[in-house]
């Protein structure tokens, strides 16, 4: 056999392998895909809750078959998914086995309010479900990635498109009206005392910025319930307490431009270096660059703080998705300049009221973020709204009371230990009129966790995450 003939094989055949090599990791390349998923929502609206069972149903939906509107699943191409390395070397990763293992632990509980910043990426291997894919690649792996952080902070990203006066001014006449009038009036008095102009000290700045942060914490309240509170740092520092880049607050401003080094230029100094160092390094690094988005809204909470904390709410919500990219994606602006291309609104916890209010909260959510919802459809983006519930906490029970058919909620009310029978009221289908909030109509509760049933398959109780999973994540599993 001639050496050469040998040598030409040998380079053929190492040619062909090499070509199937490069062929591999592109089909590879081509059928791994990412999603970067923004959970969206104020403070207590349910995100670590919501994290936490995607994934847990993620990781578990298939053997408890509690997923049937998931197509992978339902279709029976999903092979298993399976929490990755942390991918962000700087940043914690989200505790999910704490999580979960408190929610399914022996007493149930729900995870505290977050107070850092914190990622996951999960790996969901399938088989890819058209002819074409399928000829690429036998499987193929979807990386979810996502970032949990407190809601609080949220309320910052409005601020990079405002000025000191700006933002000042809003707030001032934010403080116009009650409840705020009433929460602002010591901060409001202290601030009528000092002169803006005068040198500034560091004294001055620390008590008009304290007092400033104490009636953002009483708007907060459980009272209260208001919700468009700035700057989100004041409420929660993280590693930023007592640092003076949170040492200012919103002034009024005067005609004549504020002398150099007055109490009104270092406020404005101190507010601009937070947008500068905190806010926009947080939008850069964690709210620029997303594929899908749900937002999470606690109508309930909503609707017992009354008309006040309903309008808060809806105008936090209306600042917040102002500072999202919205539009159609391709292969290309996913890769330089990502975009929103679908858009999930849900309202939470809808296992606080019983089964046949579900419709009502899907109609009220509606009315609430109509404007968003027209902006995004407007820009090509698909929008769903959903009523679902992450963890379900309570039971539907249909019985008779004074001759009418009423749906009770049955449960163990938050902090206490004894089951209740409850009626928790109806859900209204349009945002509801003045006198119905008079009639103190609303008065919905929080729920502990139940132990999971053997009928569950062991795993956490849910209402329609799987239409939530579908929706988000379904065509790129196709
Ligand atoms: N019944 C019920 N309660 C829920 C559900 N999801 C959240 N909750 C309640 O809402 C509270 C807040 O939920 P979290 O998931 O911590 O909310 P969050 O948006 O992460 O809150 P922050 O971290 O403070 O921004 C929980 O402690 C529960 O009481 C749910 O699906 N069902
Ligand atoms: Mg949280």
């Amino acid at each position: 056999m001639s050496p050469f003939k040998n040598v030409a094989n040998l380079s053929v055949s190492g040619l062909l392998s090499e070509s199937k090599k490069a062929v591999d990791n592109i089909t590879h390349l081509a059928m791994d895909r990412r999603i970067r998923l923004a959970v969206t929502g104020l403070s207590q609206s349910g995100k670590t809750a919501f994290i936490t069972s995607l994934i847990h149903q993620l990781l578990h939906g298939l053997s408890a078959g509690n997923l049937p509107f998931f197509s992978v699943v339902a279709e029976n191409r999903f092979l298993g998914s399976k929490t990755m390395l942390q991918p962000n070397m700087e940043i914690p990763a989200f505790q999910y086995d704490k999580f979960i293992s408190s929610l399914t632990g022996e007493k149930p509980e729900f995870p505290r309010a977050t107070d850092g910043l914190s990622e996951i990426r999960l790996a969901i291997r399938f088989q890819p479900g058209s002819f074409i894919s399928r000829q690429l690649s036998k499987t193929a792996t979807l990386y979810l990635d996502i970032v949990d952080y407190p809601g609080e902070w949220l309320l910052d990203l409005p601020l990079l498109n405002m000025t000191f006066k700006e933002w000042s001014e809003q707030l001032l006449n934010f403080c116009s009206e009650e409840p705020r009038t009433a929460l602002a009036a010591e901060w409001l008095k202290y601030l009528q005392n000092i002169d803006s102009s005068r040198v500034a000290d560091e004294e001055t700045m620390r008590q008009a910025s304290q007092l400033f942060t104490k009636f953002l914490h009483d708007c907060r309240t459980k009272k209260t319930g208001l919700s468009y509170l700035q700057p989100g740092r004041f409420l929660i520092p993280g590693d930023l307490k007592d640092a003076p880049i949170l040492t200012f607050c919103p002034l009024a401003s005067s005609s004549n431009s504020p002398p150099k080094g007055s109490v009104y230029e270092v406020m404005e100094q101190r507010f601009e270096s937070y947008k500068e160092r905190v806010v926009k390094k947080f939008y850069r690094d964690h709210f620029s660059k997303f594929d899908r988005q749900i937002v999470l809204v606690d109508l309930q909470k909503a609707l017992n703080h009354g008309p006040g904390s309903f309008g808060d709410m809806q105008s936090a919500l209306q600042g917040i998705l102002n500072s999202f990219t919205y539009g159609n994606s391709n292969l290309l602006t996913r890769l330089f300049q990502p975009k929103i291309d679908k858009l999930l609104f849900v309202a939470t916890k809808a296992d606080h009221v019983a089964a046949n209010q579900h419709p009502n909260l899907e109609r009220l959510l509606n009315r609430m973020v109509v404007r968003p919802v027209n902006d995004a459809v407007f820009q090509g983006v698909e929008v769903k709204t959903l009523a679902i519930s992450s963890v379900v906490c309570t039971q539907t029970v249909v019985r008779e009371h004074h001759g009418r058919r009423l749906s009770f909620v049955k449960g163990v009310p938050k902090g206490q230990s004894e089951e209740v029978l409850l009626f928790p009221g109806e859900i209204p289908e349009t945002v509801p009129s003045l006198t119905d909030w008079e009639e103190n109509r609303f008065n919905f509760l929080d729920f502990q966790p139940q132990l999971a049933t053997s009928g569950s398959g062991g795993s956490v109780p849910h209402l329609r995450m799987d239409q939530a999973i579908e929706f988000l994540l379904g065509d790129k599993l196709s």
